[in-house]
């Protein structure tokens, strides 16, 4: 059977009722009470998840903290800890498809993207992270010889993660995969728009061996079951990827608790920055194209704002529209289309807001800006390029977190610098030129956490990902995601 006829069958496959996930046990939530789980591709009800309680978000906090207090988790060896994670990567694989088939029914992201994007990158993060388990050392001081400096490490305690629903596997991975791995034991609550891969991705670490408590799961409303985990005063770490407005929310829940840590990837208006000296600049505004438009711009990096230098500004924009009229936009699960549905009905009304607003503040509408497949009962937009954005517009300020783009153009390289930081945030830019010393002068002086050259997206869990200024703190992937989940301790011994 080809991948296509397999997505097929598994497109209309009924989904049981979901339930919470605590203490190793399949539960309802105690008050009941469910949430309907909608599809974004026609606007029907795909299942019921249950709706956590307050109730239920302690119980869940108070399962990791006694798995983590009697060490049922961080003091089995190493080595057997890695096997666990291993074979939860494993396991992952052996589904990869149903998955990857489930959690675009439920969030809309293109089949071909999420395949690669959602348990394929999951699979290969849960796994550098369980390599790291018996490979990260503590460290001896260089300190006088009558006495010896240790420097230990060890986990925190109990990790509230909280995840978005663009990447809810990709982006739970990058959360779970380090929390785990340093031994802490975590409460898991994915966006209320995307739980129905990660809570069969949890089952399954329970069937690799993870031991009941160590990893729950507790879906239901952020203003509920989020506020409950931010707010605990047995949580010791939080880690977010969302926006501003829940990212302020949390810190504010930290100093009115216990000061918990947070760790808060809250997005970006990244610039992709194009000079005239670019080596090619067709495949360049196709990459940049993509950049912006797959899985419809809800991607956190997405190069949402193009700088094109003047004297190429008018091809380059009419380069890139072609490539983006050419993109197929529509059903998420045939394996052709290459940008799949927004993920619900109010980030599409948003997104159009978003596109009268720039025109009202003095953008031209260059191409797009509709919904279309509106009989699908769908969510689908146009990807949408606005012109002659300032760079004080809304559109150029604040994250759409759709499929619009907002292009500017600039004089000279001061002047790229100058608009590329002209945002609070700080989470990812790109660059393309051919002048080599240009390319790492642009790195060095975008104040953002990643810089793309010549390129746009891709790098994978090898190297950090995190933003700076108002795109939060800490870092995703790579040995440095580690830090956030492991204390130093300092024994100073007198020999
Ligand atoms: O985010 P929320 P939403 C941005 C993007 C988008 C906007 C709104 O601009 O348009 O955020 O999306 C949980 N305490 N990004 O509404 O609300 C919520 O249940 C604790 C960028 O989905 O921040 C979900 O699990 N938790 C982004 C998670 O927070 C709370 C990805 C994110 O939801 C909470 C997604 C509370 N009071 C959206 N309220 C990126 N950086 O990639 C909600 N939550």
């Amino acid at each position: 059977m080809t991948e296509q006829a397999q997505i097929d069958t598994l497109r209309t496959k009924a989904i049981a009722p979901r339930k919470l996930l605590i203490d190793g046990q399949l539960c309802d939530s105690e008050t009941g009470q469910t949430d309907n789980v909608i599809s974004p591709l026609d606007g029907s009800v795909l299942t019921t998840t249950a709706a956590g309680s307050k109730g239920d978000t302690e119980r869940a906090i108070a399962a990791a903290r006694r798995a983590f207090d009697d060490k049922r988790w961080r003091g089995m060896p190493p080595a057997a800890r890695k096997k666990i994670m291993l074979r939860w990567a494993e396991l992952i694989e052996a589904e990869m498809l149903d998955l990857a088939v489930l959690g675009v029914r439920n969030n809309g992201t293109e089949i071909g993207m999420a395949l690669k994007a959602e348990p394929g990158s999951a699979i290969a993060t849960l796994r550098f992270y369980a390599e790291a388990i018996d490979k990260v050392y503590g460290e001896i001081a260089p300190t006088p010889g009558d006495v010896l400096g240790l420097i230990h490490r060890e986990p925190i305690g109990v990790v509230a993660a909280i995840i978005p629903w663009n990447f809810p596997l990709m982006i739970g991975a990058w959360k779970l995969g380090p929390a785990l791995a340093a031994g802490n034991s975590v409460v898991l609550k994915p966006s209320e728009t995307a739980s129905l891969s990660l809570l069969r991705v949890a089952e399954l670490a329970l069937e690799a061996g993870l031991p009941a408590g160590v990893l729950n799961v507790v879906t239901g409303e952020g203003r509920v079951v989020g506020e409950a985990l931010s707010h605990s005063m047995d949580v010791d770490v939080v880690v977010f990827t969302g926006s501003g407005a829940t990212g302020r929310r949390l810190l504010q829940a930290s100093a009115a608790s216990n000061m918990k840590r947070c760790y808060l990837e809250l997005g970006g208006k990244s610039a992709n920055v194009v000079f005239a000296d670019a080596k090619n600049l067709t495949e360049a505004a196709a990459v940049s194209a993509a950049g912006i438009f797959r899985n419809s711009g809800q991607v956190c990096v997405a190069g949402s704002r193009l700088l094109v230098e003047r004297s190429v500004h008018d091809d380059f924009v009419a380069e890139l529209a072609k490539a983006a009229k050419s993109m197929r936009v529509g059903d998420p699960l045939d394996l052709t289309t290459q940008a799949g549905a927004i993920n619900n009905a109010t980030q599409l009304a948003q997104n159009l807001s978003f596109v009268e607003t720039a025109q009202a503040e003095g953008g031209t509408l260059y191409q797009g800006g509709q919904r279309v497949l509106e009989d699908t009962g769908g969510y689908f937009m146009e990807p949408t390029i606005i012109t002659d954005v300032a760079a004080h517009h809304s559109v150029a300020q604040k994250e759409v977190f759709g499929p619009v783009l907002a292009v500017t153009a600039f004089e000279d390289e001061d002047d790229a610098i100058r608009l590329a930081n002209s945002t609070d945030y700080g989470l990812a830019g790109g660059v393309w030129t051919s002048d080599l010393s240009r390319a790492h002068r642009m790195v060095r002086e975008m104040h953002t956490g990643v810089v793309h050259v010549n390129t746009y997206g891709g790098p994978d869990v090898t190297v950090p990902m995190g933003g700076v200024k108002q795109s939060g703190n800490g870092h995703d992937k790579s040995l440095h995601a580690l830090d956030k989940f492991l204390d130093l301790k300092t024994a100073w011994v007198k020999l």
